[in-house]
């Protein structure tokens, strides 16, 4: 069976008019049921779903015009064509207000009526689009909806936020150089710091998040050992905050004891009178260190403009490093480059002994990775105790 191309409702109380009308519809494909005046209509209409209603303005009991404000009541989409045999300005009026597609008077010719029931047709499947339309558009406010979510979300983990320590070791003396802090938080949604930092750009909130960790930051600086710097990373943005070059910060009380990151993997070259913020740090005694080189896409720019007192090689170049030959000659430019620049480096995350040892092969002296200790409340002790191994 061919599916119809629409349900029509046709309402006339001529039966003659009525059967003729509904043969012609029939004829041209459409399902059709037929009632003889406006009560029956409005009942059918209620109980069955129609596409178009082709209905006779002038009816004993409830006229075209009152079934067309019922239908519209019951399916703003549902299309009506009225048809009357005296046109008058007020029914014509009246059933614009109603929302009639079309409005024919009689005598009617064939192509007339089903040129109105096929208009009428396509317009209906033009408002079931647009609803459909309506309801993607709601999931975009379901979206919104989640923000709200990821808005509290975000506050209990800024609330709850503090600051796992990792060591970072110098092999050559067997001591704890330093700490790099990383954030942590009792957010259950928000399980890692990729996901706190992410809400917290989504949410336009970064400089929030920046601020409550350097002063989560401070409050551990007072049992830092002896001795060591803490490292602290920064997001890009983060450089553009007052807060952080700002003398009254609680950080900037600890200047002298601390190393903040900057990430190779964001270009830095976009921040306003960069080499003037840096140079604001420094002299809050802050040093500077370049994070994940050879990660970035920043290439050597963020170096020139940094001009950093510590490189941290990326994990990417250290993992396997002993089985890689490429690796190694990579890894010993560049501490040999920046031993003549007097710059420090040093290779995350160590994790086994043939990358430590491979990278003090290759001069590196300062390692930080699982192998010496995992991320922990401040300050975890360093395992030590694995033998070099023989080369
Ligand atoms: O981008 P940045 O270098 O700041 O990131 C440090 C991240 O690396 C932290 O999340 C830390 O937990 C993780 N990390 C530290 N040491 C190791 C390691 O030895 N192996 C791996 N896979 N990750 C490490
Ligand atoms: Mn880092």
């Amino acid at each position: 069976m061919v599916e119809a191309k629409g349900r029509i409702l046709l309402a006339d109380d001529e039966p003659g008019l009525l059967r003729s009308y509904g043969r012609l519809l029939k004829g041209a494909g459409y399902e059709v049921s037929m009632v003889d005046d406006g009560v029956q209509g409005v009942d059918l209409f209620k109980r069955e779903t129609f596409d178009v209603v082709v209905s006779d303005v002038s009816m004993p009991g409830l006229d075209g015009l009152e079934l067309l404000r019922v239908v519209h009541e019951h399916d703003s989409d549902a299309q009506v064509v009225l048809i009357t045999a005296g046109p008058s300005l007020d029914t014509a009026i009246r059933a614009v207000e109603y929302g009639a597609v079309r409005y024919l008077t009689k005598p009617l010719e064939t192509e007339e009526l089903l040129g109105a029931v096929s208009r009428a047709v396509q317009l209906r499947k033009m408002a079931e689009i647009r609803r459909q339309a309506a309801e993607v558009l709601q999931e975009n406010h379901k979206v919104i909806e989640d923000q709200s979510k990821l808005e509290a979300a975000f506050g209990r983990a800024l609330d709850t936020l503090w600051m796992a320590t990792q060591p970072i070791v110098q092999w050559s003396t067997q001591r704890v150089y330093g700490y790099e802090a990383l954030l942590r938080s009792g957010e259950p949604a928000l399980g890692n710091p990729g996901l706190v930092i992410s809400a917290a750009e989504r949410l336009g909130r970064l400089r929030e998040l920046g601020r409550c960790i350097r002063d989560r930051v401070a409050e551990t600086m007072a049992a830092l050992p002896d001795g060591a710097f803490m490292f602290v990373n920064l997001h890009t943005q983060d450089l553009e905050d007052e807060h952080l070059s700002s003398e009254l910060s609680k950080l900037s009380a600890y200047g002298r004891r601390v190393v903040l990151e900057i990430t190779e993997r964001a270009s830095i070259q976009r921040i306003p009178n960069v080499r003037a913020r840096l140079e604001a740090l420094r002299k809050l005694g802050f040093r500077l260190a370049i994070d994940d080189l050879g990660a970035g896409y920043a290439g050597l720019n963020s170096f020139t403009s940094v001009e950093p007192e510590v490189v941290k090689i990326d994990m990417g170049l250290i993992r396997g490093i002993h089985q890689s030959l490429t690796k190694q000659k990579i890894v010993a430019s560049l501490t040999s480059l920046c031993r003549e620049l007097n710059i420090l480096v040093v290779a995350e995350g160590i994790e086994t002994i043939e990358e430590r040892d491979t990278a003090i092969a290759l001069g590196c002296d300062l390692f930080q990775g699982y192998l010496f200790a995992t991320p922990g409340r401040p300050f975890p002790e360093v395992k030590w105790s694995r033998p070099p191994a023989l080369l």
